[in-house]
């Protein structure tokens, strides 16, 4: 029974497949080989009549006796969608000059195909796409210059079949080594610990009365206000945990904020000056500069902060962002470069100063300004503002087999903190596969036609393989 249901299945997928490979795309040309006998739907200038001769196929063609064109306006088609003309057309014996196949009125330039000068059929094809207004295109078959005159047949006009790319996310091909989804009443002191009550630049303090658990899977940070005094949420996985190379993500929810920001950020412990950005690189993942408006930014700091601070840096306009949803943030961090994304989607990527090539350890924290480049907190109606942090994951290539004895583990660590569990995995190597180009495919393709047949020959010969090995056995 077994082997027959497989025989089955086989059978049926090998049908399935060649129904598939054998469907023809739709000609969105009305009487495109000129069949009907006569010239509507297309339209003429030049004197182009119908002619029983001279014809690629079928029994009628369309010829002009001298400089002119057929023409044909196709309507009904998608906006914003690639179509594939193919026409065919000769030259008269004795004549001089060209015949052009080509589209117009498709909401972008004129295309055309090389031109034909031959006495024989030659096929004149093109793709072209349709303006995201446009939901029409004139086809045209036009005998230019030289004297005598031209044939024109078997045009066709089909939607080009595009093949999405295929989904890449950036952890493909990685394996989460750390993460922390916020579960549970207490922040998790193995991972992370308060920033130290630092001022920060825009007159606030880092406080550790500004994070609080959910109890439901998220820690939130806050901003507050108290006598005049802005005391913001800050936490860091600082002698906790820390690496290099990877894939760096948090999943959140965007404060708006006038005139502050909330940031996801992997610091080194030291941002010297010299060495470019290879000894240390602050590298922000994102902030959410000014909410209010709806910007977003990337960038990476490095030779300290004084005189010889350098940047680099991406901002995006992107209210959608602030939607109050959850979107993720994430920075794939190669010894090549960093890669920055945002709800998977590469949004950013730079090598500016060299990459840091030493352990770093991640932040996220928030913060104001007074009037700086993010605007003005006192204008921040609404206090105490909050940033809801649903996880922070980070992702290191798969490929590579962790060494038993870690070279790279910080001397630092303070005693009564376990050591992180992998600083040893060294280069992530796997950057995300590029989306694959869009790729066409018309299904009446030769090649899929063999590969069609020849899987069913194959699916042929395994049947009968099974039906001799079950009369054998
Ligand atoms: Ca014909
Ligand atoms: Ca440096
Ligand atoms: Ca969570």
């Amino acid at each position: 029974m077994k082997k027959l249901k497989i025989i089955a299945s086989l059978t049926i997928l090998s049908l399935l497949l060649t129904m598939g490979v054998y469907s023809s795309p739709i000609n969105l040309i009305s009487n495109g080989g000129f069949e009907d006998g006569e010239i509507s739907p297309w339209t003429t200038w030049g004197g182009g009549v119908i002619v029983s001769s001279g014809q690629r196929t079928g029994s009628h063609a369309g010829q002009l006796p001298g400089e002119g064109a057929f023409e044909q306006t196709v309507t009904g088609l998608a906006s914003s969608t690639t179509y594939r003309l193919t026409g065919w057309g000769k030259l008269n014996d004795g004549s001089t000059g060209q015949l052009i196949i080509g589209v117009k009125d498709h909401g972008s330039p004129q295309q055309t195909a090389p031109a034909i000068t031959s006495t024989t059929y030659q096929e004149g094809s093109l793709e072209f796409t349709t303006a995201s207004w446009a939901t029409s295109a004139k086809i045209f078959c036009f005998k230019y210059q030289g004297s005598g005159g031209a044939y024109c047949d078997d045009f066709t006009l089909e939607a080009v079949t595009v093949t999405p790319p295929v989904e890449t996310n950036p952890t493909d091909n990685l394996q989460l080594i750390w993460n922390d989804e916020f579960d549970g009443n207490t922040l998790d002191a193995t991972k992370w610990k308060p920033a130290p009550e630092w001022f920060r630049q825009g007159g606030s303090y880092w406080s550790d009365d500004n994070y609080e658990m959910t109890g439901n899977g998220q820690v939130k940070l806050s901003v507050s206000e108290e006598n005049g005094v802005v005391y913001a949420g800050a936490i860091r996985t600082h002698q906790l945990f820390d690496t290099k190379y990877g894939y760096f993500e948090v999943r959140c929810k965007l404060p708006q904020i006038q005139g502050g920001w909330a940031a996801f950020w992997l610091m080194p412990y030291n941002n010297n000056p010299g060495e470019q950005g290879n000894d240390g690189t602050e590298i922000d993942v994102f902030e959410s500069i000014n909410g209010w408006n709806g910007q977003i930014n990337h960038a990476i700091h490095w030779d300290g902060y004084g005189a010889e601070h350098q940047k680099d840096s991406a901002g995006f306009n992107r209210p959608d962002l602030y939607d109050d949803q959850y979107h993720t943030f994430g920075m794939l961090w190669t010894p090549d470069e960093y890669i920055f994304y945002i709800d998977d989607e590469e949004s950013w990527r730079t090598s500016a100063g060299g990459v840091s090539d030493v352990n770093q350890y991640m932040k996220l924290t928030m913060e104001v300004t007074d009037g700086a480049w993010a605007g003005n907190w006192s204008n921040q109606v609404e206090k105490p503002i909050e940033w809801l942090v649903d996880y922070v994951r980070v992702y290191q290539s798969s490929a590579v087999t962790p060494t038993p004895t870690p070279t790279n583990t910080p001397t630092s660590l303070p005693t009564e903190t376990p050591p992180p569990t992998n600083t040893a995995l060294p280069v992530a190597t796997d950057t995300p596969t590029p989306a694959a180009p869009l790729t066409v495919g018309l299904d009446t393709d030769a090649t899929a036609r063999s590969s069609s047949i020849f899987l069913l020959s194959v699916t042929f010969f395994l049947t009968f393989l099974l039906i001799t090995w079950r009369k054998m056995s």
